[in-house]
C-alpha cells in the first residue's frame, strides 16, 4: 500500500471527527500540518503571556493602594499560570519546553504584537486590562471551542481567570473616567495610545491571513480574525462612549444597516515592522526575558541536581 492510499483514508477519518465536533487527543492521529500549526500558533500563545507580564509587572511597585497591589500582582501571577499551561499543552504535541523557549530568547518566536508598546502611567494599567484582556478574551472564547483538546481546555479556564482581569481593568478606568479632569485626562490619554494596537492584536484582515483556512479547515479558529474583531468593537465602542471617553478614530462610525460599528483603516505598515521586532519596546522585552533566563540559571541547576539525586 502507498503512502498516499494509506494516509488519505485516515485523515478523512480525522476531518469527519472534527466535523461531528469531537476533540482531537494527543494520542490520536493527526496530519503533520495540523500538529505544526498548533505548535506554532500554541507556542506563541505562551509567550505572550509570559511577555505579556512585563508591562503590567513594571507596577507592582507603583500601585496607588495596597488593594491595586493586590489586584496586579494576582494578575500578572495568573498570565505566568497561563503561560505554563500553553507550554503544556504544546508539549503534548511532541515539542520541548527548552526548544520553545530558547527560540523566544533568540528572537526567533513570535508573540504578541500588543506587548511591545510601553506602560506610561497608571491608567494605562487599567486600559490592559478592560482593552488587552476583553480582546484576549474574544479572541479564547472562541479558541475554548477549537479541535485540539489540550488547548480548548486551557483556554476554558484561562478565559475566566481573564474575565477577572478585565473587569479590574475596566472598574479602574471608570473610575478615572468619572474622576478629577487630570484622572480623565489619563484615561483619556491611555486609550489614544493603546486603542489601534489592540485592534491589531486580533491580526491581520481575513484576505491577508495566510494560516486562517487551514486553521478554519481543522476547525482551530471557529471564526476569522475580522469576525473576532467585529465582536470586539461591537463590545466595546458604546461602553467607552458612555464613560466620556473619545475613540481615537474619526471614521469611526456605526453602520445602521448591518448595525455594526466599523473602524477607519488600520497602520498594518507599523502592524509588521512591530511584529518584526521593531516595535517600540521589542528589544527591553526580550532583554527582560534572557536577563530573568539568565538570574534563574542557578535554580535550573538546583532542580536537575536534586531530580538525578541517587
Ligand atoms: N502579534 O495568518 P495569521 C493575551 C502573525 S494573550 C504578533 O492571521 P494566525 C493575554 C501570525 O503569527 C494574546 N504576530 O495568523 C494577556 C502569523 O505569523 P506566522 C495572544 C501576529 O495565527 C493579557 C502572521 O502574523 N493571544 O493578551 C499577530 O492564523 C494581558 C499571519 O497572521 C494569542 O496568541 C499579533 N497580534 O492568527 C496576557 C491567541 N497577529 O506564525 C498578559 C492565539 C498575527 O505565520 C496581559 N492565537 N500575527 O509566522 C491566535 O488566535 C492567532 O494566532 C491570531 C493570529 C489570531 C493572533
Amino acid at each position: 500500500m502507498t503512502q498516499a492510499t494509506d494516509i488519505t483514508p485516515k485523515l478523512a477519518e480525522f476531518e469527519a471527527r472534527i466535523g461531528r465536533g469531537e476533540k482531537i487527543e494527543p494520542g490520536d492521529w493527526m496530519p503533520d500540518d495540523y500538529r505544526k500549526q498548533l505548535i506554532r500558533m500554541i507556542s506563541q500563545h505562551a509567550h505572550s503571556e509570559i511577555v505579556g507580564m512585563l508591562p503590567e509587572g513594571n507596577y507592582i511597585t507603583r500601585a496607588p493602594s495596597l488593594r491595586r497591589k493586590m489586584v496586579l500582582i494576582a494578575k500578572v501571577q495568573d498570565e505566568g499560570g497561563h503561560g505554563q499551561y500553553l507550554y503544556h499543552a504544546a508539549e503534548t504535541l511532541g515539542i520541548s519546553r527548552d526548544e520553545m523557549e530558547q527560540a523566544l530568547l533568540a528572537g526567533k518566536a513570535k508573540y504578541s504584537s500588543i506587548f511591545n508598546y510601553p506602560t506610561l502611567n497608571w491608567a494605562d494599567i487599567g486600559m490592559i486590562g478592560w482593552l488587552v484582556d476583553g480582546a484576549a478574551i474574544k479572541n479564547q472564547t472562541m479558541l475554548a471551542h477549537c479541535s485540539y483538546g489540550p488547548y480548548s481546555r486551557a483556554m476554558v479556564r484561562i478565559c475566566a481567570e481573564e474575565t477577572f482581569h478585565q473587569r479590574q481593568g475596566k472598574e479602574m478606568i471608570v473610575k478615572y473616567a468619572q474622576g478629577t479632569p487630570n484622572q480623565r485626562q489619563m484615561a483619556q490619554d491611555a486609550l489614544n495610545r493603546w486603542w489601534w494596537p489592540v485592534l491589531m492584536m486580533f491580526g491581520p484582515h481575513d484576505s491577508d491571513s495566510p494560516n486562517s483556512e487551514v486553521l478554519r479547515r481543522w476547525g482551530v479558529k471557529t471564526q476569522s480574525n475580522d469576525t473576532v474583531r467585529q465582536l470586539f468593537l461591537d463590545e466595546v465602542v458604546p461602553e467607552l462612549m458612555a464613560i466620556g471617553l473619545q475613540i481615537p478614530d474619526p471614521q469611526l462610525h456605526f453602520d445602521a444597516e448591518n448595525k455594526h460599528w466599523k473602524h477607519g483603516p488600520i497602520d498594518w505598515a507599523h502592524f509588521w515592522q512591530v511584529v518584526k521586532g521593531n516595535g517600540p519596546m521589542n528589544k527591553e522585552r526580550l532583554a527582560a526575558r534572557n536577563q530573568a533566563h539568565d538570574n534563574g540559571a542557578w535554580v535550573r541547576d538546583a532542580v536537575t541536581a536534586y531530580a538525578s539525586r541517587k
